[in-house]
């Protein structure tokens, strides 16, 4: 049983001290769920009866998550397009590579765009994952505009009857506004192609409160509709995700819990609370 879980059966036999509920409250801060999340939680823990003490949080952590559409709309006929983004080395090609790999395994006609165009490895990498899946990979010439990559992506991907179109771009800083301007033009070069349906932030679930800030800045550059948090694995509960969701009212989509192809699944909020809980 891991911390939690420990704390909530010893306060369901009997009524936390202080220092227990002191105790309780660095814990949750420890695992990112951020002050604010940690107080209500202890809030809670005070003032429930024992017995409902683990319906009680569970309440609680639900009411923080948001009660949007975590599925990825697809219209049939229609191409869908989306947009990955993020701060360096959160998981966006890795991300993008496993996305393009479930929508292929549902039958889907999948294009994936390799717009990280500074870093060769980056063009390469998204490369190795589309031979691997069987996913053809969009590239233009290295330094090569990015905007002007995702402008060939959506054109190829509306002429050859694509059903998704995945773009992959390079990792930035949420500091740097001239990288977060250039995230704006790509979405206005794409859009004047083809909509955007979907902007996924993909946040490391081992960042920390950070996660925030960065999800805060990206979606002034570009609307975000989703999040994908990667890195649920091992020891990393991912706290952060529950705090940025209620931070942002964005919901969480995908979850990454691994470097495979398949460590991935769609966030679904009563498993995730529940292995929180555990
Ligand atoms: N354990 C684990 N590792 C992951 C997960 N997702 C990605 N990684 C690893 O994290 C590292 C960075 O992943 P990338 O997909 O390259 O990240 P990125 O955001 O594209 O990085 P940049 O393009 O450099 O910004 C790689 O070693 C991945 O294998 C995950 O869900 N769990
Ligand atoms: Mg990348």
């Amino acid at each position: 049983m891991g911390l939690f879980g420990s704390f909530l059966s010893k306060f369901s036999r009997a009524k936390a001290s202080i220092e227990d509920l002191d105790e309780f409250r660095r814990v949750l801060i420890e695992s990112d769920l951020g002050v604010n999340v940690a107080d209500q939680i202890i809030e809670t823990v005070k003032r429930e009866k024992a017995e409902n003490l683990e319906s009680a949080v569970t309440e609680t952590l639900k009411s923080f998550l948001s009660t949007q559409d975590r599925t990825i709309s697809i219209s049939s006929g229609k191409l869908t397009t989306i947009l990955i983004v993020g701060v360096n080395g959160t998981g966006k090609t890795t991300s993008a590579a496993k996305l393009a790999h479930h929508f292929k395994a549902n039958g889907k006609k999948v294009l994936l765009v390799a717009a990280d165009t500074f870093r060769a490895a980056a063009v390469e990498q998204l490369l190795t994952w589309g031979k691997r899946i069987g996913v053809e990979v969009v590239q233009g010439a290295e330094n090569a505009d990015p905007a002007a990559v995702c402008f060939d992506g959506a054109t190829r991907a509306l002429k050859d009857g694509y059903e998704i179109l995945i773009i992959d771009t390079a990792g930035r800083l949420h500091t740097k506004s001239n990288l977060m301007d250039e995230l704006g033009k790509v979405r206005r070069v794409v859009e004047k192609v083809t909509p955007i349906d979907e902007v996924l932030f993909v946040l490391d679930g081992t960042t920390g409160q950070n996660g925030i800030s960065q999800a805060q800045v990206f979606s002034e550059s570009v609307p975000l509709t989703g999040m994908i948090v990667t890195k649920i694995d091992g020891s990393t509960r991912g706290g952060v995700a529950i705090a940025t969701e209620k931070a942002l009212a964005v919901p969480l989509k995908f979850v990454g819990t691994g470097e495979g192809i398949e460590d991935f699944r769609p966030f679904d909020p009563e498993s995730y609370i529940r292995e929180l809980l555990t």
